[in-house]
């Protein structure tokens, strides 16, 4: 009974793995969007059955010697010693299956690491606890395209979604950002990381990309998405307390509609100097006018705002408090405006220094703080 139970268990296991494998089960791997994830997800499934083959095989050699040859049906023991071909054999035979894993698994590696003549680039900056993008360079047909647009991505889940078990989660429960990367489909997007703070990862599972963002090093990967739509990811290299929530959402897009939106952020970007940004709706890019140094003279305490406090602000994002949210202000004006200054220049909890941008002057961010006061009052 007990035997044929094992053996029945047994003889299912190929098929229950086959089908874990097929369905897009939250057990397998994420649906692959690109060649390389393509390339990762064939390669897991093919060494995954050949372990599981050898597994099987091995195991049930070895069973079936320990209870058809036991000393207690009075087996006698063959007494022998080096084999010649025995040992030919199982060298062979493994160093074979290894070399059989190993060539493909190469190949994928080395086309992974396979950077040259991308269609854009873009630098993904790590911060404790955000992603910052840099368009850096579009080539080809998208030469000049969104050349320097930068952008925060501030993860978009509310505070009290995280910390109130009894406020519903969203679909996208960490997994949201108020401003994700846009890329265009079809063309291969290198990306540059680093980090500003501590080691992060930028890791998006169905593009087969993972790579680490270390302070003072570049590195690199790419991707070509094969289909548009909207692909999540996150930081994968533990770094620190709210490692969990600086997620990663790529929205790739056709390539007319990413000329369209480098078009738009900027025509932003350059018209940022102007009087104001208009547009500080949270769904909207987040355009940081960093690149400009401080102008002499007079600070406009709303562009600056406009252009990153509102980011978090205007909605309170990520636990900060809500701009013309005057009980959630009430007790922090209270601590006086030189603190509150200090605060926002230094840094304080979840709110990063200079709104996590270090280009900004401490008199941008005082006007920013006091436009910001001004509004919560
Ligand atoms: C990444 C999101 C984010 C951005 C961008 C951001 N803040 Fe904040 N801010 C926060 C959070 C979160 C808090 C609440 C921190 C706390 O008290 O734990 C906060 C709090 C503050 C406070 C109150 C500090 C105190 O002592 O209570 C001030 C002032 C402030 N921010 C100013 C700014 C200014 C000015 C900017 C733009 C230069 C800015 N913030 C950009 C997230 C942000
Ligand atoms: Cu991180």
């Amino acid at each position: 009974m007990m035997k044929k139970s094992l053996g029945a268990a047994l003889a299912m296991l190929p098929l229950w793995a086959g089908a874990v494998l097929a369905a897009e089960s939250k057990y397998n791997l994420q649906p692959p969007k690109s060649v390389i994830a393509q390339e990762i997800y064939s390669l897991h499934t093919i060494i995954m059955l050949i372990c599981a083959v050898i597994f099987v095989g091995v195991f049930s050699v070895m069973f079936y010697s320990v209870f058809k040859h036991r000393k207690s049906l009075g087996y006698k023991a063959a007494h022998f010693h080096e084999n010649t071909v025995v040992e030919v054999v199982w060298t062979i035979i493994p160093f074979l299956i290894l070399m059989g894993m190993a060539y493909p698994a190469t190949k994928t590696v080395i086309a992974m690491k396979d950077t040259s003549n991308p269609d854009l680039t873009i630098k993904a900056t790590g911060y404790q606890w955000k992603w910052g993008y840099e368009y850096i360079k579009g080539d080809g047909d998208l030469a000049g395209v969104g050349d320097g647009i930068q952008l925060y991505s501030n993860l978009a889940t509310p505070r009290d979604q995280i910390y109130d078990k009894n406020v519903a989660k969203s679909p996208d429960y960490l997994l949201e950002v108020d401003t994700p990367l846009v890329v265009p489909v079809g063309k291969k997007v290198r990306i540059l990381t680093t980090a500003n703070d501590v080691i992060h990862a930028w890791w998006v599972p169905a593009f087969g990309v993972k790579q680490d963002a270390i302070p003072g090093f570049i590195r690199d990967t790419w991707f070509r998405a094969d289909t548009t739509g909207t692909f999540r990811g996150q930081c994968a290299e533990l770094c620190g307390k709210e490692h969990g929530f600086m997620p990663i959402v790529v929205k790739v897009v056709s390539v007319e509609e990413f000329k369209t939106w480098a078009d738009q952020n900027k025509t932003k970007v350059a018209a940022a100097p102007a009087e104001t940004v208009v547009d500080a709706a949270p769904a909207a890019p987040v355009q940081v006018a960093a690149a400009e140094p401080a102008k002499a003279g007079k600070v406009d305490g709303k562009k600056v705002y406009d252009g990153l406090c509102a980011a978090c602000h205007a909605t309170g994002a990520a636990g900060a408090p809500k701009t013309a949210d005057k009980a959630a202000w009430k007790p922090r004006i209270a601590q006086g405006a030189d603190t509150l200054h200090q605060h926002a220049i230094k840094g304080i909890r979840a709110m990063p220094a200079k709104g996590g941008n270090p280009a900004l002057s401490d008199a941008e961010v005082t006007a920013a703080v006091d436009h910001m006061v001004g509004q919560s009052k």
